[in-house]
């Protein structure tokens, strides 16, 4: 049995913690740890990329560059369609590399981006993996923290929402943020 555990981050939506594979997630929309380029790389994004099929490359290459060789720059978000994918969205978002505590703004804000993304395409449920704690290098407790807390601030503006979910791959990540849920949210 994968592990799951539910809780309620506000008076319409579910926060759901589990362990697995985010490329499997049936949610409405994925997100993607990418980088500034977003035409793929290791970790969640080659396994997204994958998942998703040549669709997916072709529909990152067609977003536009706000400057040379960069897509979506640190902290932002940009949504494609899933293709090949269960989810009929991916939200691409780039988190910082783990440079201390100036990192934590930018983590902050790739929540917040993918979820005004979610908002503004009427999305109900969206999967998060954990954003820049593999090659990226972010703690994963601070980086737990960050992201239920960032998520939590921008519910209002997401009436449509009606689940969040962390889809964690593998023990650590997900007792880290079980160890968070547990001390922010109900
Ligand atoms: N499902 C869910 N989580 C996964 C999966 C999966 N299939 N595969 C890995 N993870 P990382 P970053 C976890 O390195 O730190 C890429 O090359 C992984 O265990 O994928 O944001 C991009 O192109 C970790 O907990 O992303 C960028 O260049 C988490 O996903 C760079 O890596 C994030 O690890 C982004 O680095």
């Amino acid at each position: 049995m994968t592990p799951v555990r539910r809780f309620s981050l506000g008076p319409q939506t579910a926060l759901v913690l589990e362990q697995g594979d985010i490329t499997r997630s049936d949610a409405d929309a994925i997100v993607n740890a990418a980088n500034e380029r977003m035409l793929g790389g290791g970790g969640v994004d080659g396994a997204i990329h994958r998942a998703a099929g040549p669709g997916l490359r072709e529909a990152c290459e067609a977003v536009a560059e706000v400057r040379p060789g960069v897509r979506c720059p640190t902290g932002e978000a940009r949504i494609t369609p899933g293709f090949d994918l269960k989810a009929r969205w991916v939200i691409h978002t780039v988190g910082p590399v783990y440079r201390g505590a100036a990192s934590a703004a930018p983590l902050a804000s790739c929540y917040r981006s993918c979820l005004r993304l979610a908002a503004e395409h009427g999305i109900g449920t969206i999967a998060f993996p954990a954003i820049s704690c593999g090659v990226y290098g972010y703690p994963r407790g601070e980086a737990a923290e960050i992201s239920l807390r960032s998520c939590r601030e921008v519910l209002a503006a997401a009436p449509e929402l009606r689940e969040i979910r962390f889809v964690l791959f593998g023990d650590e990540p997900y007792a880290a943020w079980l160890q968070a849920a547990e001390a922010l949210v109900r």
